[in-house]
Order: C-alpha cells, then sequence, then structure tokens
C-alpha cells in the first residue's frame, strides 16, 4: 500500500511532538512531507534530522538560525505555513499550530482538496462556519483531533439518528475547590492538571472550563448540532472521552486511557486503524469506577458564556476566543487573578457588537481590535491593583 502523506503545521508543539512519536512507530504507513515550528528552531532541526521532510518552514528565524537550505527545501513564516498546506503532495496536513494562524493555512489545504486532522481549536472557534461549508464544497474530511471530538467522532455512525452529544470534561485541578480558593489560586496551582499533560494555555482553560466552552462552540462546527443538543458532564477520571446519544435513546460512548497518541493516530489514520504506539490493552477492571456529574456554572461562567456566544453566532466567538486569550496570557504572566479571566472577557463580550457573517478578513480584524482592547482593559486592572 502506498504510504499516505502527511505534513505537520506545529511540530514542536504538544501535539506536534506527540504526532511524531506516533509517526516514528507507523513509518511504513506514512512519509512526511513538510513539518512546521514556531519558535523552537533547535527541536525542529532536531525533527528534521530525525524525519527527513522535503520542507521545512521556520516560524521566526533569527540571527543564531543555522543555514539548512540545500538539506531541506526551507520556507519561512505564515507564508511558508500556507505554502505547505497548498502542495498537493499532502495526503493530509495535521494542523497542530495554537491560535490563530492556523486559521488560513487550513483554509488553503481544504481548497486544494488535502483532508485535515484538526487539532487547532481556534480554527472552528473564530470561522467554523466557513471552514466546514469550504471543506463540504471541495470535499475534504475535517477530523478533530481534540480528544472529546475525535470520541464523537468514533461513535457515529449515521449522523442522522443522532440526538445530542455528550462531551464530558476531567473538571481541571478546581473541580472540587470552593469559590473563594479559585479567586487566589496561583499559575502553578492552575497548571496542575490532574488528567492531560498539555500546553500553558489551554491548561488554564481547562481550570476555568473555558476550554470546555471552546469544546461546545468546536462540536457545533464539526457535527452540525444545535447547542442544545450538545450536553456537558464532568467525568473526573478522563476515561469517557465522550458519547453520542441516538434517537431510541441508545447511548454510544469511546473509553481509553487519557493519551493523545490514541485521537492523533486515529486522525490521521481514519479509516484506517493502526496498533501504533498503543501499549497495554484497556481494563475495565483496574480502572475499577467511573464518576459523572453536573457541570458547576455559577462556579465555572466560562461554560454559560460560551453557549451563549456559540448561539449568537458569527463575531461573537470570535470575541470570546480573543478577550479570553489575552486575559489567560496577562494571568500567566502574573498581571491578573484567575477570576479576573472570565471578568475581563465577559465585560469585553458585553462591549462589544456582533456581526452576523464575517469574512476571513473580518474575523481576523475583529480579533485584533478585541486583543487591543482587552490588553488596555488588563492595564487598568493591573493599575487598580496596585
Ligand atoms: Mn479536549
Amino acid at each position: 500500500m502506498a504510504k499516505r502523506k502527511i505534513s505537520i503545521i506545529g511540530s514542536t508543539g504538544s501535539i506536534g511532538r506527540q504526532a511524531l512519536e506516533v509517526l516514528e512507530k507507523l513509518q511504513d504507513k506514512f512519509e512526511i512531507i513538510g513539518l512546521a515550528g514556531g519558535s523552537n528552531i533547535e527541536l525542529l532541526f532536531e525533527q528534521a534530522e530525525r524525519f527527513q521532510p522535503k520542507y521545512l518552514c521556520i516560524g521566526k528565524p533569527d540571527k543564531q538560525t543555522p543555514d539548512v537550505r540545500g538539506k531541506f527545501d526551507v520556507l519561512f513564516g505564515e507564508s511558508g505555513l500556507e505554502e505547505i498546506c497548498s502542495n498537493k503532495e499532502n495526503d493530509i496536513i495535521l494542523v497542530a499550530v495554537s491560535g490563530k494562524i492556523g486559521l488560513k493555512p487550513t483554509l488553503k489545504a481544504i481548497e486544494n482538496g488535502i483532508d485535515i486532522a484538526l487539532a487547532n481549536k481556534e480554527t472552528l472557534v473564530m470561522a467554523g462556519d466557513i471552514v466546514m461549508k469550504k471543506a463540504k464544497e471541495n470535499n475534504v474530511k475535517v477530523i478533530p483531533v481534540d480528544s472529546e471530538h475525535c470520541a464523537i467522532h468514533q461513535c457515529i455512525k449515521d449522523i442522522n439518528q443522532v440526538e445530542k452529544l455528550i462531551i464530558t470534561a476531567s473538571g481541571g485541578p478546581f473541580l472540587h475547590k470552593s469559590v473563594e480558593d479559585i479567586k487566589d489560586a496561583t499559575v502553578e496551582e492552575t497548571l496542575k492538571h490532574p488528567r492531560w499533560n498539555m500546553g500553558q494555555k489551554i491548561t488554564v482553560d481547562s481550570a476555568t472550563l473555558m476550554n470546555k466552552g471552546l469544546e461546545i462552540i468546536e462540536a457545533h462546527h464539526l457535527f452540525g448540532f444545535d447547542y442544545d443538543k450538545i450536553e456537558v458532564v464532568v467525568h473526573p477520571q478522563s476515561i469517557v472521552h465522550s458519547a453520542i446519544e441516538y434517537k431510541d435513546g441508545s447511548v454510544i460512548a469511546q473509553l481509553g486511557v487519557p493519551s493523545m497518541h490514541i485521537p492523533i493516530q486515529y486522525a490521521i489514520s481514519y479509516p484506517e486503524r493502526f496498533e501504533g504506539i498503543k501499549s497495554k490493552s484497556f481494563s475495565f477492571s483496574e480502572i475499577a469506577r467511573l464518576d459523572f456529574e453536573k457541570p458547576d456554572f455559577e462556579k465555572f461562567p466560562f461554560l454559560n458564556l460560551a453557549y451563549n456566544a456559540g448561539k449568537q453566532g458569527g463575531s461573537a466567538t470570535v470575541v470570546l476566543n480573543a478577550a479570553n486569550e489575552e486575559a489567560v496570557f496577562a494571568f500567566l504572566r502574573g498581571e491578573i487573578k484567575l477570576f479576573d479571566i472570565y471578568r475581563i472577557t465577559k465585560n469585553i463580550y458585553d462591549s462589544s457588537e456582533f456581526i452576523v457573517e464575517p469574512s476571513i478578513d473580518e474575523i481576523l480584524n475583529i480579533d485584533e481590535e478585541i486583543r487591543q482592547k482587552t490588553q488596555a482593559l488588563i492595564k487598568s486592572y493591573v493599575t487598580v491593583q496596585k
């Protein structure tokens, strides 16, 4: 069988690194066409030496960047990402960059008929309507890497018979802490996620449950379900990765140990399955118990805000995403408290006007405007606190 040709944009991030661990095991199944990394150039070169891609895209070259032209076809920055994603040699692109930088390259790949394994939430949160419409027009598969959506993707046989989607949430490090504890949470406490080892931004989002909020929006676009047909249930063990309920009341769930290797491998291999990196067989008796509970919407107000923004549609989710991200960065810099992330995001959200069907350029402009507006608000918070 011919090898499947793949490029990874964002190969030095958490998902990208784990994807290469998967691909190391599947060298007889895949050929790597392109790798693209951001600021971790040392790691990117290490990966390039090991996996020998045809194309190498360097996000932010500096004076220290060694000259590897001649060894690889070297591309740079955002235009380099778009070039890799326009290259029809690829059968599939793993979009593992974080943030809005994933949007345009993903669209390029879709326009060129290349399937997408999508690990970048912002692409759908910011422009889900446009992206999914284009994917349909170009007959392109968008396979989710996010573990919950990957689980739902695995459960669905006939989407027309599905009544609702049930997304599980681990609840993060503050699940059973009081509101008072959460208010004074340090960056360190917030970054201690009980189940998943991920990048910093998503780990903070998991602590506030904003990550789940973004995932509701992601699910709406990926599977075309109304928001009132998307339910969140807290499941601290993170063994049930999500579930669907069919019209007849039958529920199908996908289970597995919490490891991103599985959804990454599924997304790049679909519709096939390979043994790959699987280390041991799943054991119900070892797990012994699975707990479920309702999410606490008062303690985690981001959930409702995300449902509201999703139902509002258009640019509302762009505003939500940009304001939250800027506030999370300020929290990580120690400028604001954990609860301020919500306060600031809500303030920006409530004071913004939305447009119904924004174009990609409008989306990117709104994103930029909201970031500036949020940074200004953060400055005023910091001044007050001093
Ligand atoms: Mn997830």
